[in-house]
């Protein structure tokens, strides 16, 4: 069978996708159109150009701009609707999404409204694929710890909506002890806790993430393996690492996908999996991010079904319901 066809046939689960980051530049225009929001870029052709970016803030910068056309319930039904679509094409049987009400909070658009869109699509897309759904919620770290209660205030009346709560956004400058308060009113709340660190930040920011948020995983966490003794603790631990590799290259975190330390974390013995972070803007869904990263370094079917399998196990699904994939 076709490196292709395999991939696409294996049961995984996504668990670093933000929602946000799914939004393709015809959606983008005709969202833009429908909402009367005015765009920087002049057509969907300029919006590609622009997508060049030099490190995790440049790319912040266009996506912030582009989630403003994000504004009713159905334009959140239909973002997601999307994005569960191709999923389901890539072989995906459950999504965990990232979602961030601040960016949308902060321009009028009421957290309920995001729920509310984002919950329809979770449930069409058990109805019509059979793609099991769960979101959580993400703080932006560039901003404070009380900006990040305020959020948590405004998602309490949704919290049986909610699965769990991650921390992304710029990571240089915010390291995960700045929500340190913040994660421990959520884990007494019930939610998982996840967060990014080790993207563009120094492995002290994963073992932070660890020690004082008490992350179940690490988003990225690819700057791991510059501490020998942090890559013993996550493989003793097996605390499972969502690595987006096509993500990695369009943010210069490695020069191109052969250089990738995908392979050598795997050697180490870490639970890795594969994800597409923000596939509209980084040049794959899940399952190019695979292929690409199988042709890159010579990963063989042994390993894909390995990480395909991780990512059903770090998942925050019961091991009675991921039965069925395994
Ligand atoms: C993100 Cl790649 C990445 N890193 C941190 N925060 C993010 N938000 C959306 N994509
Ligand atoms: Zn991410």
């Amino acid at each position: 069978m076709e490196l292709e066809s395999y991939v696409r046939a294996l049961p995984k689960a996504e668990l670093h996708l933000h929602i946000e980051g799914t939004l393709e530049p015809e959606m983008m225009f005709a969202l833009a159109r429908r909402n009367g929001v005015a765009l920087p870029w002049a057509s969907v052709e300029a919006v590609r150009a622009a997508y060049a970016f030099a490190d995790l803030q440049s790319f912040l910068d266009l996506y912030y701009a582009g989630a403003a056309v994000l504004v009713r319930e159905e334009d959140f039904f239909e973002l997601a609707l999307a994005y569960f679509a191709r999923a389901h094409a890539d072989g995906v049987v459950h999504a965990e999404l990232f979602f961030d009400p601040q960016t949308h909070t902060a321009r009028g658009v009421a957290l309920e409204t995001v729920l509310d869109g984002l919950e329809r699509a979770c449930v069409e897309a058990r109805a019509r694929w059979g793609i099991g759904a769960r979101l959580i919620l993400c703080f932006l770290r560039h901003l404070d710890e009380e900006a990040g209660f305020a959020t948590l205030q405004q998602a309490l009346p949704h919290l049986s909506r909610i699965d769990g709560v991650g921390l992304d956004s710029s990571e240089h400058g915010h390291p995960p002890s700045k929500f340190a308060r913040l994660f421990a009113r959520c884990r007494e709340l019930g939610l998982h806790v996840v967060a990014h660190a080790g993207e563009e930040g120094p492995p002290a920011y994963i073992v932070e993430a660890l020690d004082v948020l008490k992350a179940e995983r690490i988003d990225h966490g690819v700057r791991c393996t510059e501490d020998p003794a942090l890559v013993e603790r996550l493989a003793r631990a097996q605390v499972p690492l969502t690595v987006c590799p096509l993500s990695n290259v369009k943010l210069c975190v490695f020069p191109d996908l052969a250089s990738h330390n995908l392979g050598q974390l795997l050697a180490a013995g870490l639970k890795v999996t594969i994800n597409s972070d923000d596939p509209a803007y980084f040049g794959g869904y899940v399952a190019k991010n695979y292929i690409d990263t199988a042709r890159a370094l010579g990963l063989g079917r042994a390993e894909l079904r390995r990480i395909a399998r991780n990512s059903l196990e770090a998942s925050f699904v019961s091991a009675a319901e991921r039965a069925p994939w395994l």
